[in-house]
């Protein structure tokens, strides 16, 4: 049985704040097409791990706005020889949103589905998760990656994204999946405007209280950082704002940051670890 090890009852599955993206893809908006290829993956991933990963994501259909979606066959076939090839010396995560991708991810050793779609988009995600005792990260989307930046809209974004996370916790639960495996993420830039990835950052402490599971923010690299800081369309302009969120997340409650750069945000982490301990004893 998989357990993120974030509170101390539980142990220590995991032994760090930052996870490490390992796109196996053409067309990933960030990096892709960079390590497309079992080889240049698996590399990466080691180099990832070597910089302080605590947990490898890798994915094998691109998530960006407009992507066109990959076969079940294909994403197995970019996904499992990286997957086996880096579970003997990681915790790895599979970035699904198909039962059978994640099926053949965890045969390879992953240790944790994270899908983007919280098991929606298919029927037999969450009985897989729950059949095998891996970790579940559910992040809240709006729409589907195809369309879902055409016009988001929300009444109130904090609390609907807080209200749909703790309803695929329930669902999730309710289909056998240990509540002790499960972490959200309120999913940066998927359905969202610029305002509504600011309001859910600004509102994170809300968000980490009322979800009551470890929460997970990937802002790495994401457009409304190149609007907010300036820099543009160029996702690898985007690090410096990438580290400001970083630190941001973790002194508000993330429990982990999903980001490309790991070194980066590893040593921001450890700024942040080390201020945070001695505020705590001088407080
Ligand atoms: N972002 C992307 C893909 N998968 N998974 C989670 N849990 N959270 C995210 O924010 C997230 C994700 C898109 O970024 P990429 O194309 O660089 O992987």
């Amino acid at each position: 049985m998989f357990t993120w090890g974030f509170s101390r009852e539980r142990g220590t599955a995991v032994t760090g704040p930052v996870m490490g993206v390992v796109n196996v893809t053409p067309d990933s908006f960030s990096d892709g097409g960079r390590w497309f290829g079992t080889e240049a993956a698996r590399d990466h991933g080691a180099a990832l791990l070597a910089a302080g990963a605590a947990v490898l994501d890798v994915g094998g259909e691109s998530t960006r706005p407009g992507a066109e979606p990959v076969t079940v066959e294909d994403e197995i076939a970019r996904v499992v020889p990286v997957v086996a090839a880096l579970a003997e010396h990681a915790v790895v995560s599979v970035d699904t949103s198909k039962a059978a991708v994640a099926e053949a991810a965890i045969a390879a050793g992953a240790r944790v589905v994270n899908d983007v779609s919280a098991g929606r988009h298919d029927p037999d995600m969450l009985r897989v998760v729950a059949d095998s005792g891996v970790g579940f990260i559910a992040m809240h989307m709006q729409g589907e990656p195809r369309t879902m930046q055409r016009d988001p809209h929300y009444d109130d974004v904090v609390a609907e994204v807080v209200d749909h996370l703790r309803a695929r916790c329930d669902a999730a639960v309710a289909a056998g999946v240990d509540p002790g495996s499960l972490m959200v993420d309120p999913g940066i830039g998927f359905g969202k405007t610029v305002e509504h990835n600011v309001a859910l950052l600004a509102h994170l402490d809300t968000i980490v209280e009322r979800v009551e599971v470890p929460v997970l923010v990937g802002a790495s690299r994401k457009s409304f950082l190149g609007v907010i800081a300036g820099t543009g369309a160029d996702p690898a302009a985007r690090e410096a704002a990438t580290v400001a969120t970083t630190v941001w997340a973790l002194e508000h409650g993330a429990a982990m940051v999903r980001v490309h750069d790991v070194a980066a945000s590893v040593r921001a982490a450890a700024i942040v670890e080390r201020l945070r301990s001695v505020a705590a004893v001088a407080a």
